[in-house]
């Protein structure tokens, strides 16, 4: 049972009771994604931008082998400063669960964790998708099979061209995952408002978006959906400059033979460093705008 396992915070707990509309948010981006205090204080001010927008956030992550549906300030100061939490994805929920462990959950497990929870939509930062050179590495990240499964709305800036974006945007396509852009027509990424790529589908409000999602799973069409809304203009980065620090950080990862689960981590955290702290006020950018599109859309999917 599945029950058991699920902690909701009593702000979650109240907003379920209210059928209130409730956003899930991850925190390997908090744990694995920015550096002390950033990671806290964005948490924070995500969380707030969701409440300002009139629904309820509910940060996902495992604490002692508990799926925490809605942490405390302690929980997220805990996963923002602690060495023992571990990034966890699908494969990685058992073992955390059953050792009671520590683990930030990355999309992939804080869709199940949402979907265990009923929550429909999640707002996040970028999804993980096909790695370059994934035709010999086999590097997809488990973030996209979700979405081939798991029924939740992702609300994103799009990928990181550390990624293989057109390679992502197949896979997802293989998969019958709606590739939905939030006032765009182009496939956003992360940094920048543009890639070589489309979307699918436009739409224009948090109804539109809502309506496409609703019918999906009317339809009885399980799976999740990417709502890919673009950073906001003035702290979008230059496409031409952040192309060259991920060649970089790309080449730095091959010589230093990084894999497996090592080996987003280890990029972003090279893009960090190569772009001396601007890559990081994007992130915080992006990740309030996708905040307030995602309440949005929660709101009207309660309509
Ligand atoms: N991309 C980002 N920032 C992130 C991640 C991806 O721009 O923080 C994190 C997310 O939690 C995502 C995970 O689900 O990395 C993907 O990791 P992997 O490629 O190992 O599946
Ligand atoms: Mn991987």
């Amino acid at each position: 049972m599945v029950k058991s396992w699920l902690e909701y915070s009593i702000e979650v707990l109240e907003a379920k009771k209210l059928k209130k509309p409730i956003v899930a948010l991850e925190s390997t981006i908090i744990a694995h994604g920015m550096p002390y205090p950033q990671n806290v204080e964005t948490a924070k001010e995500v969380e707030n931008i969701i409440r300002e927008n009139g629904a309820v956030p509910a940060t996902i992550a495992i604490i002692n082998g508990k799926i925490k549906i809605g942490l405390s300030n302690e929980e997220l100061q805990f996963l923002a400063t602690s060495e023992n939490v571990q990034k966890a994805s699908r494969r990685d929920l058992p073992y955390l669960v059953a050792t009671k462990k520590n683990g930030a959950t990355t999309v992939a497990s804080t869709m199940i964790c949402a979907q265990m929870a009923n929550i429909e939509v999640f707002v996040t930062g970028g999804i993980g998708g096909v790695h370059r050179g994934a035709e010999k590495t086999m590097d997809i990240s488990a973030d996209l099979q979700e979405l081939a499964r798991t029924n939740v709305a992702v609300v994103c800036a799009g990928a990181k061209s550390i990624l293989d974006l057109g390679l992502t945007l197949e896979y997802l396509e293989t998969h019958g995952v709606p590739v939905v852009g939030y006032e765009t027509n182009i496939f956003p990424a992360f940094f920048t408002r543009k890639s070589p790529f489309h979307v699918n589908y436009r739409v224009n409000s948090p109804e539109e978006a809502a309506e496409i999602i609703r019918t999906k799973w009317d339809l009885g069409l399980n799976g999740g959906l990417v709502i890919a809304n673009p950073i906001p203009e003035k702290d979008a980065l230059n496409e031409a400059f952040m192309n060259s620090i991920i060649e970089e950080a790309l080449k730095q990862a091959k010589e230093n033979h990084i894999t497996g689960k090592e080996v987003t981590p280890f990029l972003l955290s090279k893009v960090k460093e190569l772009t001396n702290g601007s890559s990081l006020n994007a992130n915080i950018s992006l990740i309030k705008h996708n905040a307030e599109i995602g309440a949005k859309i929660a709101i009207s999917l309660k309509k």
